[in-house]
């Protein structure tokens, strides 16, 4: 007698994670689970909390008696399908970029702005750029106690927000440059891929990802900023609720399967201490704080990857700039930085419908 939930992009990188997700859960409240991908990948079986279930193409009658959707699919794909999932009676969470930014589409944290959820004029719930995602957390409960007033980040990006194909490349990368040695002069990385028949002219990086680091996710916007710095930017504002907060951010692509790492300089108008800001963090549930300097301890992919919470640390009060704290965060991406989010939203509904 519960809510019907389908899965749309089933078998996707954040698709499959959600599947994981469900799984780890003690109860659910879905009277039934629906999973929906493209035509291609119709008719596969995939098991769900011990049960086995068919894929279905995505068409209008694939939402029929759907109460929420969760799309994991590409902007374009969302843009199309998720109204017309509205459209049959369904509340459609989107984890793409397609409406982020429409003011009647709430974008939705739950730890931050989980009131939003029931503002949904169009029927549609966005879920934040997992780069975004990986801070708010963090930001939030800071933000509630100091008021944010000014953001810089530097990201440095797991290949997987990239999706399958991005990481099968970083693999792919890495296997052709096992035993070799490299990084002793300009171009010898690249000659060791065209060799292996990787040119990076196939790749969905811009440049070899493996022994490199490369300033670019997303496309090209005005004035040499890129998409994804752009969303960082509006999507911080609209989530914290802050129009004018002053934000700057650097998005680069780091040799990393999974997991976005975090430079955070935020200012804030009120006065800040490290002491006030690690029990702030350390009482947010869905943070852990590992911070201690004296022991080596802060977080790392290595020791982020698979779990939910997002991972704090070097918490420094900015020797320089008044009221101003440095951090670095760590989030796995593809689980609150997209799936573990979107399906988080699609409780909260649940209780609300
Ligand atoms: C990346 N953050 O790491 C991107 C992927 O707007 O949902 C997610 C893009 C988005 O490449």
């Amino acid at each position: 007698s519960g809510p019907v939930l389908a899965l749309v992009g089933a078998t996707g990188a954040v698709g499959t994670v959600m599947i994981d997700i469900m799984d780890g859960r003690a109860s659910v409240p879905w009277s039934e689970i629906r999973l929906i991908a493209s035509a291609r990948s119709a008719g596969k079986k995939l098991t769900v909390r011990g049960e086995e279930l068919t894929v279905v193409a995505l068409s209008p009658e694939a939402f029929d008696g759907v109460d929420i959707a969760m799309f994991d699919v590409p902007d374009e794909v969302s843009a199309e399908w998720a109204p017309i999932a509205a459209s049959r009676g369904a509340v459609a969470v989107d984890n793409s970029g397609a409406f982020r930014m429409d003011p009647e589409v709430p974008l939705v944290v739950p730890e931050v702005n989980a009131d939003q959820i029931s503002n949904r004029p169009k029927g549609i719930i966005a879920n934040p750029n997992c780069t975004t995602l990986s801070m708010m957390a963090a930001l939030g409960a800071l933000h509630r106690e100091f008021e944010l007033k000014e953001l810089v980040v530097s990201s440095y990006q797991a290949a997987s927000g990239g999706g399958q194909a991005a990481i099968d490349r970083l693999y792919a990368e890495l296997e052709a440059l096992a035993g070799k040695e490299v990084g002793v002069r300009v171009g010898d990385v690249r000659e060791v891929l065209d060799a292996a028949g990787l040119p990076v002219s196939d790749s969905p990086f811009p440049a070899p990802l493996v022994q490199n680091v490369i300033p670019w996710a997303g496309s090209l916007k005005d004035d040499g900023w890129t998409s994804e710095e752009l969303k960082v930017r509006n999507e911080s504002r609209k989530i914290l609720g802050i129009p004018d907060l002053k934000v700057s951010a650097t998005c680069v692509r780091v040799p990393v399967v999974t997991t976005h790492s975090l430079a955070v300089h935020a200012v804030f108008a009120r006065e800040v201490t490290v002491e006030a800001a690690h029990k702030i963090l350390a009482a947010q549930p869905t943070i852990v704080l590992v911070d201690d300097p004296a022991e080596l301890k802060f977080p790392t992919p290595v020791d982020t990857v698979g779990e939910d919470p997002t991972f704090v640390g070097r918490v420094r009060q900015a020797l320089d700039f008044p009221n101003t704290l440095d951090f670095f965060v760590c989030g796995d991406n593809l689980r609150k930085g997209a799936a573990l989010n979107t399906y988080e939203i699609a409780e909260g509904l649940a209780e609300r419908l």
